[in-house]
């Protein structure tokens, strides 16, 4: 291997996690890797990025990747097949289907991490030449409350502000977001706006969440209560006269009755604390700060959408900016915030099953308008299922072939193991993948289609303040593997739709897609590109990252909507909605006393099948947790750092016990990432119920009623190898990439006899054994060790074992093992001198915490950026930079025995 390849020209592109869309600078290796840095160009980061864009450089790997078609032969096996087999089975599949069972027997589910492009291509075929609408998306699980919330309110799906909202805000509040993990950058740019013009930020969420430490004011509401909150705050502006009455009168409609149902939910500030648990003094400072703060900014996130009143809790949010005139204008506004890095674009192609494409809708005319556009074969006439409701259809056998594009439903939908047994039962069941094991290949996909992965492909995607960005390739795609519109339209086109179908770029499609959002519009939509509808293949390639609309006679486009009303309802006014009195679905019982909360983790992307290849990110939290709140522990018999078994009557899964303040009574909190591809026992999505909203269809992934009980295993340990190995079935176990190989932490009832055996047959002939065995204590430690290497270790022991985890995993990457590393081995304990930092706390520089909290105490340290100076930890990408604060409270605060 030539190490010294020179690097090439950056490529300009986009992040491919989060709405918050920052601009990366990818320059490649030459040696299929590439160096990552923030764009400073790009008007969503100016050059910062967060750990998880930081790190995009270790993903690139291709050792999980799927990277030619496979077929699953009549025997039930899968085989490698050629493309044209593989395309012929799915068009002959789906026609087939269709012909027997009608076009409504197939459906498409898709997700906001397809590029614009891709996207837009898989609903025109559903939608305009198949002739269903059983095309949505996972953003129905992200999105859907806030699309509703603003058809509702403003007549189209319209985000009305932008990033410099957040600059010029002098209030920020925000409602279930823990933006400091999910929207690091944005975050930052947050508490620059704090530094900058003292911008207070009120903080939302039931649990003390790494944004919260943050806020001026934390609110740890009751799960579900937000309508409440937000109903007595309308009630308290009309009471203090606050309220915007010229532009209630000229721009809006319903207030009286909105106002008349907020004094129904919320009758008196007593009730009002009643309902959210808080306390009056906390609810009044909020209603003051509000009420006297002219420039507020209310940003929301999953934990409003996801909830079986998220369109309510929407629309009571922007009922109180409405009311106050809130919108529209500098500073000001409600900010629904985007999770995946194309969820705004999936709802400009209509990705969504109850919308149609440009952000038209299922009446007659947009049908009609659609259609001549597309000059559709087959144009679907009523909305499809949403994916709950898609996924019930494929349960009782209605929907017999199904195509999964770039979403993981089998881990990531409520009730996954019903999902995955569901998915079992299709005629035709499609995935295009860029992994090769995921749990919804894993639920018997019958044909497996390799789609090019992020730097392999080119488009566009759309942030979440509308800004339409440009992922570009900068690496060549491997082996066969295609992009998802290309694969699309070579299925259309062998369904017989060669006209339709027959685009030789990304940038055709873009055209398209922009020609469609201008057709007929004459400023009838918020969405038209039209602008860029004749954009030439080089402009295309060059386009610099545009916020809509941008219509093709604007000659200053605007970067905001509804200043001075313009609202695309019928009448041109906002519509106040009168939501209802909140009640989270889902009785807690005697058997099911808790709530489950879920939700992410700093440095993990969803089913980890990208985040999880990179060692750096691995090492912040390596294993799934349940966060119990103290006093629920005593209750549950649960101990700090044991297991627990959580179940539903869904399903269970087991997670490490962390006890944690933070978390609320009654409640417990857990990661979504792991799935049966990287853990033995833990699904989060198992737990959880289908309830959903009335109006998105969006599940309360917030709220399920479970129960909690300690699991005693008899031992713990870990395995860490240079190359993959399998772990026994009946263990509970988490693996986790390292440096140098892979790790896996474990827990069981298997004895030492097990192990002892386990250790032999990974051993690699001729590598050098130290061994510790200690039948009577139940501790047994190997390492195998070649030349000067080590190749494999297993530590089996008390709970106390995986304290030398991180010693032990740091040696797997260094060319040469020391006598005092030795004795780690056989001590079990730290020998003086090793590297053990503790838990890595900053992960751009691996920083632990056992150095962080030794510098506090020893080096004089009191602020954040003394430790920045001292350690590096905090100073790149500063998404530590809460938990910094954290720690440094912890070991300044005297403790109370
Ligand atoms: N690191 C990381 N970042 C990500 C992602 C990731 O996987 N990892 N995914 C991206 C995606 S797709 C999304 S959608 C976003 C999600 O971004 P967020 O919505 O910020 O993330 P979540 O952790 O799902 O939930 C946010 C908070 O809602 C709170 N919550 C729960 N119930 C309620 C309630 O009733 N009321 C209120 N007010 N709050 C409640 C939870 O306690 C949680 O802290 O993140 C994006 N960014
Ligand atoms: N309990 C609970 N459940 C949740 C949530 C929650 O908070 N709680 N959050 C929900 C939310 S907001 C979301 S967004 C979902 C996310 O859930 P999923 O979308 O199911 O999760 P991902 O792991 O992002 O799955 C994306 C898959 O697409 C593949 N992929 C990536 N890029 C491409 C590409 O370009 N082309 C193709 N063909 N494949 C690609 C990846 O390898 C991966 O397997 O989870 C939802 N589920
Ligand atoms: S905040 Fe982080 S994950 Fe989100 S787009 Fe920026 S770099 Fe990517
Ligand atoms: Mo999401």
């Amino acid at each position: 291997m030539n190490m010294q390849a020179p690097l090439q020209v950056s490529v300009r592109t986009t992040c491919p996690y989060c709405g918050v869309g920052c601009g990366v600078l990818a320059r490649p290796d030459g040696l299929g890797g590439a160096e990552i840095s923030g764009d400073p160009d790009h008007p969503a980061n100016f050059g910062k990025l967060c750990s998880k864009g930081s790190a995009l450089g270790e993903t690139l790997g291709l050792a999980t990747r799927l990277l030619h078609p496979i077929v699953r032969d009549t025997e039930g096996k899968l085989q490698r097949a050629s493309w044209d087999a593989a395309l012929d089975k799915v068009a002959n599949g789906f026609k087939a289907t269709i012909e027997q069972h009608g076009p409504d027997a197939v459906a498409f589910y898709l997700s906001g991490q397809l590029l614009t492009e891709d996207y837009y291509v898989a609903n025109k075929l559903m939608k305009g030449f198949i002739g269903s609408a059983n095309v949505d998306t996972n953003s129905r699980l992200c999105m859907a409350s806030s699309v509703a919330a603003h058809r509702r309110a403003f007549g189209a799906d319209t985000v009305p502000g932008s990033y410099e909202d957040f600059d010029e805000a002098d209030l920020i509040v925000l409602v279930g977001s823990n933006a400091a993990w999910c929207h690091p950058v944005l975050f930052r740019r947050m508490m620059e706006s704090r530094s900058k013009r003292g911008t207070r930020l009120v903080v939302i969420d039931p649990r003390r969440t790494a944004t919260a430490e943050e806020a001026d004011l934390f609110l740890a509401i009751a799960p579900g209560m937000d309508t409440v909150l937000f109903s007595g705050l309308l009630a308290d502006l009309a009471d203090c006269h606050t309220l915007d009455f010229a532009y209630i009168s000229a721009h809006t409609e319903g207030f009286e009755q909105a106002l008349a149902r907020a004094r129904q939910i919320a009758p008196s500030l007593e009730s009002v604390a009643l309902q959210t648990g808080l306390s009056r003094k906390d609810i009044l400072t909020f209603y003051e700060i509000f009420r006297t703060t002219k420039r507020v900014v209310t940003a929301f996130s999953q934990g409003v959408n996801q909830s079986a009143q998220g369109t309510d809790k929407a629309n009571a949010i922007i009922n109180c900016h409405l009311a106050t005139g809130r919108i529209g204008r500098a500073g000001m506004g409600p900010f629904s915030l985007t999770g995946q890095p194309n969820a705004m674009g999936g709802r400009e192609v209509g990705g969504l099953a109850n919308q149609l494409a440009a952000h038209m809708n299922f009446v007659p005319a947009d049908i009609d308008r659609v259609g001549r556009f597309w000059n559709a074969s087959a144009m679907a006439k009523r909305e499809g299922l949403k994916a709950v409701q898609m996924f019930e259809a494929i349960e009782r056998g209605e929907i017999k072939a199904l195509w999964v594009m770039a979403t993981n439903p089998a881990a990531s939908l409520p009730r996954a193991a019903a999902v995955a047994d569901a998915l079992r039962k299709l005629d035709l069941f499609v995935v295009s993948e860029n992994v090769i094991a995921n749990d919804t290949v894993a639920s018997g996909a019958h044909i497996l289609l390799p789609a090019a992965a992020w730097g392999e492909k080119d488009g566009t995607v759309t942030n979440s303040e509308r800004r339409i960005s440009r992922q570009r390739a900068f690496l060549s795609v491997p082996g066969e593997a295609k992009p998802d519109w290309k694969i699309v339209s070579d299925v259309a086109r062998r369904m017989g739709f060669e006209q339709a179908f027959s685009y030789s770029s990304a940038a055709d499609i873009f055209r398209e897609h922009a020609a469609l959002s201008a057709f007929e519009n004459e400023e009838t939509r918020d969405f038209d590109i039209g602008a860029l509808k004749k954009i030439d293949d080089e402009a295309y390639d060059a386009l610099e990252p545009v916020i809509w609309p941008r219509r093709l006679k604007d000659e200053q486009p605007k970067t905001r909507f509804f200043e001075n009303g313009g609202y695309y309802t019928a009448n041109g006014r906002a519509k106040f909605v009168a939501p209802e009195t909140p009640k989270l679905q889902g009785e807690t019982s005697e058997e099911f006393p808790l709530r489950l909360n879920t939700g992410r983790i700093r440095d993990q992307w969803h089913t980890m099948t990208r985040t999880g290849l990179s060692p750096r990110l691995g090492q912040h939290l390596p294993e799934p947790f349940v966060e119990v709140n103290p006093g629920d522990a005593r209750r549950f018999s649960l101990t700090d750092y044991a297991f627990a078994r959580v179940r539903s009557a869904h399903g269970a899964a087991i997670f490490r016990v962390k006890i944690d303040e933070g978390q609320r009574a009654g409640s417990l909190f857990v990661p979504i990432h792991w799935s049966r591809t990287n853990t033995s026992m833990t699904r989060p999505g198992d737990l959880v119920a289908a309830a959903t909203d009335p109006f998105s269809g969006q599940p309360e992934a917030k709220a399920t009623a479970v129960t909690i009980e300690a699991v005693g295993f008899a031992s713990f340990g870990f395995v860490i190898a240079c190359k993959p190995f399998s772990l026994p079935e009946s263990s509970y176990w988490t693996r986790v990439t390292l440096e140098g190989g892979e790790g896996a932490l474990f827990a069981g009832n298997d004895g030492l006899a097990v192990w002892r055996e386990y250790a032999a047959r990974n051993r690699e002939p001729s590598t050098e054994i130290i061994e510790y065995d200690d039948e009577k204590r139940g501790v047994y430690r190997v390492a195998h060790i070649a030349g000067t290497r080590l190749t494999f270790s297993l530590f089996v022991g008390s709970a106390e074992s995986h304290m030398t985890w991180d010693a032990v995993r740091q040696m797997l990457s260094r060319q040469r093992i020391e006598t005092k590393d030795r004795k780690l081995f056989l001590s079990g304990k730290n020998a003086n001198g090793l590297p053990d930092t503790g838990p890595v706390v900053c992960a751009c520089f691996g920083v632990g915490l056992h150095a962080i909290r030794d510098a506090i105490e020893t080096k004089n340290t009191h602020t954040v950026e003394q430790i920045g100076v001292l350690l590096r930890a905090g100073t790149n990408c500063g998404s530590c930079k809460p938990e910094l604060k954290r720690i440094l409270q912890d070991v300044r605060t005297p403790q109370t025995v």
